[in-house]
């Protein structure tokens, strides 16, 4: 500390050096520049109302943590440039407040602090500076120093729940042949009655109107369909609905980007809007409870709707208590059994992916990276739309009342021809 450069600024030359002294050790530097002028120091509160303030000088805190810094007392002040880490004020201040309360970081319309967040400041010392210009024109300096640190250890991260809990993460992006244009993760929870409306951009089902293939079961998407850590939750059970035992059963329907180019898209009477292209690549991960007389005949529709001339493609399909199979309707189709199909050995219980390759020259069926069907003729031609239709075995009745349980989805994708 150089005496010359107390001296520009200050009275009372012959008590600087003893009182320079006195204040840095605490932390501060100050003097009255005419009695009986206050000795103003600069104080810290962790309340924006500046309540139980403490001194500045030689306080710690930990990041982060918003501290309320002012000038005290405010009597005779009439101004107060504030520094921060400029004790020579050879800068611009940091703030001018020209009435009081006189505060670090500005004062509210309300007349409380405004804080300063010692997480935006550097883990080091730092100085605030003020200078307090007084009624009678005169200036008055005080500074204080304090410390920043960092938290004392880094709190670990919330356990977020794996978004793909079946271990096998969501394919992302374009791959050879295809362009990615429809992809979820079911990052996003909906509660159950709430799908599809929660996740309508990207979600439509079949409404409670609809009865499933066999008439046995009722479409009841708020009943059954709810998305939750990652997973799309199909719960197939029984109710009880106006006195009748009703099978309930899902068919959620991805909504492709009608704004791309390979897609279509059309509302139909019930108010469904329905999307669906001419070839593409669909993808899904997938596990079901071995569930008797319920299925899966996740599917391509045609647009045109004219069964069987313009074919469908099942993949999975299969009973929850058999194994997956799949199935192609041909092209021009005469009837229900004009088709290739194949089963695997795979069941439902474990985790399964399968993907569905629909090219202008096969039709390819891939379960867990095998193909298990891939016909080369008759393929489908026209525009088709994607269901994942879970429903009531098509034949040996109707599920049991107490058949209860759940169709798993951990992601789906969707991919046009590149
Ligand atoms: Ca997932």
């Amino acid at each position: 500390m150089s005496p010359k450069r107390l001296h520009v600024t200050r009275r009372g030359l012959a008590v600087l050096p003893l009182l320079a002294c006195v204040l840095l050790s605490a932390g501060m530097t100050g003097q009255a520049v005419a009695t009986p002028r206050p000795n103003y120091s600069l104080a810290v509160s962790t309340e924006p109302d500046r309540s139980s303030a403490q001194s500045l000088a030689g306080r710690t805190y930990i990041q982060p943590a918003d501290v309320f810094v002012f000038v005290t007392p405010t009597a005779s002040a009439k101004r107060v440039r504030f520094y921060l880490d400029d004790t020579t004020m050879s800068g611009a201040p940091r703030n001018i407040d020209s009435s009081a309360p006189f505060d670090f970081a500005g004062t509210a319309s309300d007349g409380s602090a405004v804080a300063l967040d010692v997480g935006s400041l550097s883990i080091a010392a730092h100085t605030i500076t003020a200078a307090v210009e007084t009624t009678n024109d005169k200036t008055q300096i005080v500074s204080a120093s304090f410390t920043v640190t960092a938290p004392t250890s880094t709190p670990p991260p919330p356990p977020s729940p794996t978004v793909d809990p079946s271990g096998e993460p969501t394919p992302v992006g374009d791959l050879p042949g295809w362009r990615q244009i429809f992809i979820d993760d079911f990052g996003q929870d909906v509660a159950l009655g709430s799908f599809p409306a929660a996740v309508s951009a990207k979600w439509t089902a079949y409404p409670n109107t609809y009865k499933d293939t066999s008439k046995n079961g009722v479409y009841w998407p708020q009943k059954t369909i709810s998305i939750k850590d990652g997973l799309m939750d199909m719960w197939l059970h029984t109710e009880t609905i106006n006195g009748v035992a009703t099978h309930l059963v899902s068919a959620p329907i991805p909504k492709l980007p009608s704004t791309d180019p390979a897609v279509s898209s059309w509302t139909v009477s019930s108010g469904l809007t329905y999307t669906a292209q001419t070839y593409g690549r669909y993808a899904m991960r997938f596990r079901a409870d071995p569930l008797p007389q319920y299925k899966t005949a996740w599917l391509l529709w045609p647009k045109s709707g004219v069964w069987p001339r313009d074919g469908e493609i099942d993949f999975p399909e299969g009973n929850l208590n058999g194994t997956i199979c799949a199935f192609m309707h041909r092209q021009n189709g005469t009837s229900g059994s004009d088709q290739d199909g194949a089963c695997s050995s795979a069941t439902y219980p474990t985790w399964h992916t399968a993907v569905l390759e629909w090219t202008p020259t096969a039709c390819r069926y891939i379960l867990d990276g095998k193909v298990i069907l891939a016909p080369t003729s008759r393929i489908p031609n026209t525009p088709m739309r994607w269901v994942l239709q879970t429903e009531t075995a098509l034949s040996g009745g109707a599920p049991a009342n107490s058949t209860a349980g759940h169709v798993q989805v951990d992601w789906v994708a969707a991919y046009a021809p590149a």
